[in-house]
């Protein structure tokens, strides 16, 4: 099936002046068009008005929206797990994967549309009750990156949309066909539903200015945003000067302890999948690995020989485990990490582009192990590309202490038999991530916890627990049913 059918079976037609390209090959698979000031400016007032009508659909039938919608998303799986291959070049069992956690969410979100508790307080005055509500909040912008092009969005599109709230995307300006189809099956679940009011999801394609113009605007109380750590850091304090709330997930540093005790085959696919997996650009990819150095030299060539024989190819061959970067810039990227870990000492193995004359316009790479003497500049700083860095270690404590000593804080894991040591680690002085995992890697968190980290990964959460509640408005009602006017605190006011 070609691009172009695929696009047409998911009801997307493209034309513009923005070609997208597939990092596959680098061929065009679709024209766009951006918007511009004066559109987004129609699509946040388009918004507004849908938020007013949705917000008092009650949140059950709410519900039944995102599981149409979670219907139309079982019934074309393949090919939007197909394009995400195309378009973000991860491999097809990777994309299915993705569009799984799209109807995950969407299941859990219909649940949830029945679950939006509040609490009932007591009153310190007698006659009184008092109680919580969570009111939808308003539109809230969706800001995603390429490697997740459209899970991401789902996460928050589908609590958003129970939580009575209307949704405007701004996907990567590397995926924006996905986000395209998406937005096609969408209104395909909003014309079964009938009732919903129109423009209630949206999407608005564009660079940074178009982010920029949703985080500037006080009419979109909630902007939760997706991507490296330099883009938060911009996009915060615009968010905030407006008093706005942001929902950060930005660059994780994530590493894997692997203790004495360690069941080393599982530990060692367990790498595999999280250092390699999606070529290394997952925010919860694992890219530090703390070895016990009475196993070091057991693991460590084993971990060499396996990634040796790493399929390496186009992503939409069965056998591929590992497809392309996403593009040049990240090659390079990935080649500027490799020559400072070189200067701070590191032994790199692999690290080199693959496949260069079949795919002249297509990044693929050979992952790098780097055996580093310490935990150097060039470690704690996130590259998006399989870079993983090893290092030895001897004492427990001292290896938590450089576990935590990254500016990021969203996913890790110990590998151990050990109890006490699994639950040191996942203890207050433990892990100092949003994850923390006992003999799983970093990666492939579920959706019914909280998805996010600490410190420079910005301290949002998404998708399951109580996430939601980021999505709503906490109102504190008291209602008097007496005959008097008690103040609270004890207070005295006669008149
Ligand atoms: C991301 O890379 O932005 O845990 C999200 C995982 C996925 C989500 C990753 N569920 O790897």
């Amino acid at each position: 099936m070609t691009t172009h059918d695929l696009l047409t079976q998911l009801g997307v037609h493209t034309s513009g002046d923005h070609i997208a390209r597939s990092p596959i090959d680098g061929a065009e698979i679709g024209r766009v068009a951006y918007d511009d000031a004066k559109s987004v400016e129609k699509k946040i007032a388009a918004s507004v008005e849908a938020f007013k009508t949705w917000r008092d659909v009650p949140a059950p039938k709410r519900g039944e929206l995102v599981r149409l919608f979670g219907e139309e998303l079982r019934a074309n799986k393949d090919a939007l797990g197909r394009l995400v291959t195309l378009e973000a070049g991860k491999i097809l069992q990777e994309g299915l994967g993705e569009v799984q956690e799209m109807i995950d969410i969407c299941d859990f979100a219909v649940g949830l549309s029945r679950q939006l508790y509040g609490l009932t307080i007591a009153s310190e005055r007698p006659g009184h009750r008092m109680m919580e509500t969570w009111h939808p909040a308003g539109p809230v912008a969706v800001i995603s990156a390429f490697n997740f092009p459209v899970a991401v969005w789902a996460w928050n599109a589908a609590l958003a949309l129970v939580c009575g709230d209307s949704v405007i995307w701004k996907p990567c300006e590397k995926t924006p066909l996905t986000a395209l189809a998406t937005q096609a099956l969408f209104e395909r679940a909003m014309t079964k539903f009938g009732a919903a009011p129109k423009n209630l999801s949206q999407v608005v394609l564009g660079l940074r200015d178009v982010g920029e113009l949703l985080a500037k605007d006080a009419r979109i109380p909630v902007v939760s945003a997706t991507g490296s750590t330099r883009m938060g850091r911009e996009l915060a304090p615009v968010v905030a000067a407006r008093f706005g709330r942001s929902i950060l997930e930005l660059g994780g540093n994530n590493a894997m302890i692997v203790t004495p005790s360690a069941k080393l085959d599982l530990a060692t696919r367990a790498i595999l999948f999280a250092a390699v997996g999606t070529a290394g650009q997952r925010c919860t990819t694992l890219r530090r690995l703390f070895v016990h150095e009475s196993i070091y030299d057991k693991l460590v060539p084993a971990l060499k020989k396996a990634y040796a024989g790493l399929p390496i190819g186009s992503p939409l061959e069965k056998v591929t485990l590992v497809g392309p970067l996403i593009d040049k810039a990240s090659f390079e990227g990935m080649q500027r990490a490799l020559a400072s870990a070189k200067d701070e000492g590191g032994a790199i193995s692999g690290g080199g582009r693959a496949l260069e004359d079949k795919f002249p316009d297509g990044f693929y790479i050979h992952p790098a192990i780097v055996e580093m003497p310490g935990q150097t500049k060039t470690v704690c700083h996130e590259t998006f590309a399989p870079i993983l860095y090893v290092m030895k270690y001897t004492d427990f404590d001292d290896v938590l202490a450089r576990h935590n000593a990254v500016p990021q804080g969203l996913s890790s894991c110990i590998f151990t038999t050990d109890m006490q040591q699994a639950e040191r680690f996942i203890a207050a002085s433990g892990s100092d991530c949003g994850i923390a995992n006992v003999n799983i890697g970093p990666s492939g968190a579920e959706i019914g916890g909280a998805f996010g980290g600490e410190k420079e990964t910005g301290g949002g959460r998404e998708s399951g627990s109580d996430s939601w509640k980021a999505y709503m408005r906490r109102q504190t009602a008291t209602i008097n049913y007496s005959d008097a006017l008690p103040l609270a605190q004890g207070i005295e006011f006669a008149v």
